[in-house]
């Protein structure tokens, strides 16, 4: 069984093997069709013409985003079968840990994700694993991806002018989880004070998985952010976020809408855009799932 720990508790040949696997991928073209279904269900809105889509906005961002990660996992573990599962990175602890600035965590080293990008190289992250990964753009008009001209991922911590400058501590993760009890409410968008958009973070500022992104900058902002291996390990927080939550006010009867909402976003909706289409019921018990967080 997968077992998801902490990227900065693993022993640092671990951490190797992870990002090793995720280099087969990419030289593959797996990991690239990652980017893309991302990309794809951020351009389905659900209804047409709505900021909503299938995966964000809506109830199902954390189910498809869940869905998701479970897909990688399971090709990384192909890849390298003694791998332990998908690591997450704790990025509340971030600011704690290294006096008030994340940008100082051993998480910026080549050791795991490489550093911030250089302002000389047009920020590109020249160090670490991915150095020679070179980034898929989307075409908005075309709705085409083509390969950026020069490898390098894109990051400005802190300091994207398309950003944010602050970074979410573990008091804001502890309000989450104290004070939203309730799932999500209708009109099942960006506007309601329920869990899943406090951890998304549109109720009341940027806040949590939107700051984590926006405060990474780069490849982090667009639909395509799973550019940048980052995504996957902010993602796998979140997802052990919303485990810690459903594991205190319930599992699947907790989840709603059960009918009447955004199509996609119903219990028993098929997520699209995903590796394998499957409803947002059947991967609310991370148990049945057969993952868990150290
Ligand atoms: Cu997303």
């Amino acid at each position: 069984m997968p077992v998801r720990r902490n990227i900065l508790s693993m022993p640092l040949e671990e951490v190797k093997r992870f990002t090793a696997a995720l280099n087969v991928l990419k030289d593959d073209g797996t990991y690239d069709a990652f980017t893309r279904r991302h990309m794809d269900a951020m351009s389905t809105a659900t209804p047409a013409g709505s900021a909503r889509n299938v995966a964000h906005q809506g109830p199902a961002f954390l189910p498809w985003h869940r869905a998701s990660l479970l897909e990688l996992e399971n090709a990384l573990l192909a890849v390298d079968p003694t791998l332990e599962g998908l690591p997450y990175w704790m990025w509340e602890r971030e600011s704690e840990l290294n006096g008030g600035d994340p940008r100082r965590s051993r998480f910026w080293t080549a050791d795991y994700v490489g550093s911030d990008g250089a302002a000389e190289s047009g920020n590109r992250v020249l160090d670490g694993p991915f150095a020679s990964w070179v980034a898929l753009l989307h075409e908005g008009s075309t709705g085409s991806f083509v390969p950026r001209s020069t490898p390098g991922l894109v990051r400005r911590l802190g300091r994207d002018p398309g950003g944010i400058r602050t970074f979410p501590d573990q008091a804001q993760v502890t309000e989450a989880l104290d004070r939203y009890t309730v799932y999500d409410a209708a009109p099942w968008d960006a506007t309601v004070a329920g869990f899943r958009n406090r951890l998304e973070g549109w109720h009341g500022g940027s806040r949590l998985h939107n700051q984590v992104h926006l405060w990474v900058g780069g490849d982090m902002l667009p639909g395509t952010s799973p550019n940048d291996p980052v995504f996957w390990l902010h993602h796998c927080n979140i997802d052990r976020i919303w485990w810690a939550w459903q594991a205190r006010y319930g599992i699947v009867y907790k989840y709603q809408p059960v009918s009447g909402g955004p199509a996609g976003h119903n219990r028993s909706d098929e997520m699209r855009h995903l590796l394998t289409p499957r409803q947002v019921g059947s991967v609310l018990d991370i148990r049945t799932l057969g993952y868990r967080y150290a």
